[in-house]
């Protein structure tokens, strides 16, 4: 059987998600298309040799009688209607992070979820599928670090838009932290603050960048997150874990070590799309797997709540020199992992 997809938002990471769907993975073809900007989505179906229609809106495709399931690719304050909406017609949604800007919506999808009955959200969280934190993951698993007391991450594009502001840095941004940390360590948030040291000349008005988030868990792991996007050299995400007995880092890109011009140099990735080309992959054909077997496994939407909980923490601190304490309520059954 193939996968019908209808795709909402034919931005950036919208047409590489439709490139994927329709020339790397298997058993998925794209049917309908949106944009706000509808020419945006026209040329998609051009660019891509789509055997696709574009419909004049994300309403339009999620009912659409030949759509499948859906893949979502807007801007991030459109998710949450959208998603509601997917669930409302009992299809499976991927939503690309965050599933909703606010705990209270990514709430309202899992409440709409749990009373549907079966599973249908999978959250854009692709890097528990990157091999790096799989590795990194197995590492603190075996217990070779002993348990994990400190994380120093850091989250840096080489820059944003005049569009980016202060509280992007949370939801758009180190979202990606809060949802794969967790992961990563089998715990949860209790609570948050947030340091801005002196501010780049390379920002804007209306954002303080960088900033550095400190975070403590449950289990009582402290964890600083500098997050810089508009470090000007590349996109560079770090993490290393310091444990009781060792240390353990996230791997760099794999890149040619060079020897020219009387340096030996190593190059620095700029851009998402190349650092996460392989985990992107496996994350879509995860879902699309999912969806064919009625088994979705993949990111959920208690995760994107659990991690937009601390999100709305994280910015509450952004306001406050203080602690801010995250309550995350408890973890439904329908949510086994
Ligand atoms: P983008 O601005 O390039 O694309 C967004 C697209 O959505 C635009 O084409 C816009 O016209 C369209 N759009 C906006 N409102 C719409 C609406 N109501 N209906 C239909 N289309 C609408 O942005 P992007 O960089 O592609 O990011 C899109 C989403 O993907 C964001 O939520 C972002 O957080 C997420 N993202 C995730 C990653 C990741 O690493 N997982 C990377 C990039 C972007
Ligand atoms: P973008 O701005 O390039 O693309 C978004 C597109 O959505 C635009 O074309 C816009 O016109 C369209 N759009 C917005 N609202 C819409 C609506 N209501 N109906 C129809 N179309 C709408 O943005 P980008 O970078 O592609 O990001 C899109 C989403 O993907 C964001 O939510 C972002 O957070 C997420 N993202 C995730 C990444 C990841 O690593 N998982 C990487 C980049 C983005
Ligand atoms: C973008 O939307 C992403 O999700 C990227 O992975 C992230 O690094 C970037 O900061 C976001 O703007």
């Amino acid at each position: 059987m193939t996968l019908k997809l209808g795709v909402i938002g034919t931005g950036a990471i919208g047409q590489e998600h439709i490139r994927r769907c329709s020339q790397v993975l298997q058993g998925a073809t794209v049917v309908a298309v949106t944009d706000i900007d509808l020419k945006s989505a026209s040329q998609t179906v051009d660019r891509f040799g789509l055997d696709a229609v574009v419909l004049p809106d994300g309403k339009e495709v999620i009912d659409a009688a030949n759509v499948d399931a859906l893949i979502i690719t807007s801007w991030d304050p459109t998710h949450e209607a959208f998603v509601l909406q997917a669930i409302a017609a009992g299809k499976p949604v991927f939503c690309e992070k965050p599933l909703a800007v606010t705990a209270a919506g990514c709430k309202r999808i899992v409440d709409a979820e749990i009373a549907y009955g079966r599973r249908l959200v999978q959250v854009g969280f692709m890097r528990p599928y990157d091999q790096g934190y799989r590795a990194l993951k197995k590492v603190i698993d075996s217990g070779e670090i002993g348990r994990p007391l400190m994380l120093h991450c850091a989250h840096r594009n080489q820059k944003v838009d005049e569009n980016y502001t202060t509280d992007m840095a949370i939801t758009n941004t180190m979202i990606h932290e809060l949802g794969v940390l967790r992961w990563l360590l089998d715990d949860d948030y209790v609570s948050a603050q947030v340091i801005f040291p002196r501010a780049s000349a390379h920002t804007h008005a209306k954002l303080r960048d960088p900033q550095i988030v400190l975070l403590e868990t449950v289990k009582g792991a402290r964890i600083d997150v500098e997050i810089f996007v508009n470090c000007q050299y590349g996109y560079d995400i770090q993490t290393q874990v310091v444990g009781e007995e060792g240390i353990a880092s996230l791997p760099e890109p794999s890149s040619i070590l060079l020897r020219s011009k009387a340096k030996l140099s190593h190059t620095i990735l700029t851009d998402w799309k190349d650092r996460f080309i392989d985990a992107y992959d496996v994350e879509l054909q995860d879902f699309i797997n999912g969806v064919t077997k009625s088994e979705l496994t993949g990111p959920s939407a208690w995760d994107g709540y659990a991690a937009s909980v601390a999100a709305d923490a994280c910015i509450a601190a952004q306001k406050t020199p203080g602690v801010v304490q995250i309550s995350l309520p408890p973890r439904p059954a329908f949510y086994p992992h």
